[in-house]
């Protein structure tokens, strides 16, 4: 029988590029996000039986009646790749717009938990599941402006390896992917749609595509029984590390 992914935030960057990875190895699909038009032509493009859900990963209630309300078909969820994320806004923590760390807060920490949630008792009663969390470098890594989004990220790291603490010899797996800059909508999001600035992220610089993080998730989630891959941390290779800064006088 084919196996099941579950994917929030399937209608852009890597959680598209991962329904199509795990869609092409012959992996059913449920592919989820607020922009039901955009999980409509995905499904178009994916081979293998796909099941779409209009979802706010904000919304708990709506993430708990969603996983309830899962056809026979697509149930039990064997992968859950928590995506659904963001950046909003580069500002100081002075400056920045408290709406903003909400939002960040809301999706990147809540609606990772509610997901968790929602589908670990199913993996949990069959025996069998893996749940990849997309990190970040920024959870790994200051740098200025990344304040509250980096701090989502971190959460991210520290409860994935919690809930290996939680579901050892459950056979239930747990890992933190962790890219780098990556181009995908993520700096159009960020810049809340100023296209200009966003693209100046990515020009001049070979970044990471959403076809190679779906290639490590889809890796970490196909590992034999007697693996966990706790964290994969991925950067472009034209990206490293900057001296600490030391303001003098
Ligand atoms: P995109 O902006 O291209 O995709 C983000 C996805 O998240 C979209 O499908 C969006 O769907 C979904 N999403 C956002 N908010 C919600 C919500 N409230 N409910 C449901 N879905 C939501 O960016 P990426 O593909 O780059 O981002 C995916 C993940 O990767 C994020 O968690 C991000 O933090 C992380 N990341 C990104 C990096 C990068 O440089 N690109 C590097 C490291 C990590 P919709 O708007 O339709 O709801
Ligand atoms: C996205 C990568 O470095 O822009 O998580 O924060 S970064």
């Amino acid at each position: 029988m084919a196996k099941t992914v579950f994917i929030t935030g399937a209608t852009s960057g890597f959680g598209k590029a991962t329904a199509k990875r795990f869609d092409a190895e012959g992996w059913q699909t449920v592919i989820s996000g607020r922009r039901g038009e955009r999980l409509e032509a995905l499904k178009k493009e994916l081979k293998n039986p796909s099941h779409s859900i209009v979802l706010d990963v904000r919304d708990k209630d709506a993430v708990l009646g969603a996983v309830d309300a899962l056809p026979a078909a697509f149930s039990p969820i064997d992968v859950l790749v928590n995506n659904a994320g963001l950046a909003v806004g580069l500002e100081g923590a002075d400056q920045v717009d408290l709406a903003d760390w909400d939002l960040m807060v809301d999706t990147n920490i809540k609606g990772l938990m509610y997901c968790t949630r929602a589908i670990l008792p199913q993996m949990v009663e069959n025996g069998y599941g893996h749940v990849v969390n997309i990190g970040s470098i920024a959870g790994n890594w200051p740098y200025p402006g990344g304040n509250v989004y980096g701090a989502t990220k971190a959460f991210v790291r520290q409860f994935s390896l919690n809930l290996r603490a939680d579901l050892v010899g459950k056979n239930i797996h747990v890992t933190d992917v962790e890219p780098g800059l990556a181009e995908t909508e993520f700096s159009e999001v960020r810049f809340k749609g100023d296209k200009d600035k966003a693209a100046a992220v990515y020009n001049d610089v070979d970044p990471i595509r959403p076809e190679d993080v779906a290639d490590a998730v889809f890796w970490t989630a196909t590992r034999p029984k007697n693996i966990n891959v706790n964290r994969i941390e991925i950067m472009a290779g034209a990206q490293a590390f900057s001296p600490f800064n030391v303001v003098k006088g």
